[in-house]
């Protein structure tokens, strides 16, 4: 969707674009608010982000690249973790009102964030990652109604997507309306449904917001450019949906300099914890 110059200025989508993203996502699975992040600021976060993967990749080349490992056989894609720290927590990544809005609409007013990490389609990948969703069934074989949305999926990308460089591949249109038990392992394949299946390219001018349904398939493909693809990933959830365990470590002062509405967002997060350095 393109956003009006008047709501990019005041900051805040109309109420019929909220309505009409909502039930895109609701319907389609996701909505892409297309190029709504400032150059400048995409920029700094591309060049600080390739600043610690870099190094990363080295140190930890045997075990990226290994066969054994996951997704990263082969696909040459990484989910890397970020540390809690400038720029990466800008306000308009980690708590962007357009996302807010979307987000008090379709989760609740009472929504954390729970997740902050990246994807990275690196150059050289030979093959697409298996086609899947970001979540599992909620009630293993035991349910087979469509629940309700329970995470949301904030995608930044940090470069131009294009066709060459690894762009995210999904399945909309009603991947994410299935049975809760399509969502565990015993489901029929998905892979080779998705071979027989529509899906587009979710290809984007840097600085968009793609917001998802986690239940909606999806891989990454390969990057064919010789320049990284990072998408920033964050999940929302409704407070009481929120996993057990909390992932993101905040220093009690990064804390206190956070907004209100950011610091509600990660008050079940590890306040007090030094900042973690990024992982893999
Ligand atoms: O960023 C992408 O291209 C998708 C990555 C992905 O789905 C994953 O690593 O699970």
């Amino acid at each position: 969707m393109k956003i009006s110059a008047e709501e990019l200025t005041a900051g805040k989508l109309s109420p019929e674009t909220v309505e009409l993203a909502a039930n895109l996502i609701q319907v389609n699975g996701h909505v892409i608010f297309e190029k709504v992040l400032p150059d400048e600021l995409v920029k700094t976060l591309f060049d600080r982000y390739i600043e610690i993967l870099e190094p990363y990749l080295e140190e930890h080349h045997d075990e990226v690249y290994n066969p054994k490992n996951g997704f990263n056989d082969g696909t040459n894609h990484i989910r890397l973790y970020l540390p809690f720290e400038k720029p990466f927590i800008d306000e308009s990544i980690i708590a962007h009102p357009f996302v807010m809005q979307m987000i008090d609409r379709l989760l609740g007013e009472d929504s954390v964030m729970h997740y902050f990490a990246t994807n990275t389609s690196l150059p050289g990948g030979q093959k697409c990652q298996p086609v899947h969703a970001d979540t599992g069934s909620m009630f293993g074989t035991r349910c087979a109604m469509n629940l309700p949305i329970s995470n949301l999926i904030v995608n930044f990308p940090l470069v131009d997507t294009t066709e060459d460089n690894g762009p995210m591949e999904i399945w909309p249109g009603g991947t994410h309306l299935l049975p809760d038990y399509w969502y565990g392992p015993k489901a029929y394949s998905k892979e080779k449904l998705a071979e027989h299946m529509h899906s587009i390219k979710g290809l984007m001018p840097a600085g968009s917001i793609m917001i998802r349904d986690d239940r909606m398939w999806h891989r990454g493909t390969p990057n064919r450019s010789g320049t990284p693809r990072p998408n920033i990933a964050m999940i929302y959830a409704p407070a009481d949906r929120a996993p057990m365990h909390a992932t993101i470590q905040i220093p009690e002062e990064t804390y206190k300099q956070l907004s209100p509405r950011a610091q509600r967002l990660l008050r079940k997060e590890k306040i007090g914890h030094p900042v973690a350095p990024p992982k893999h």
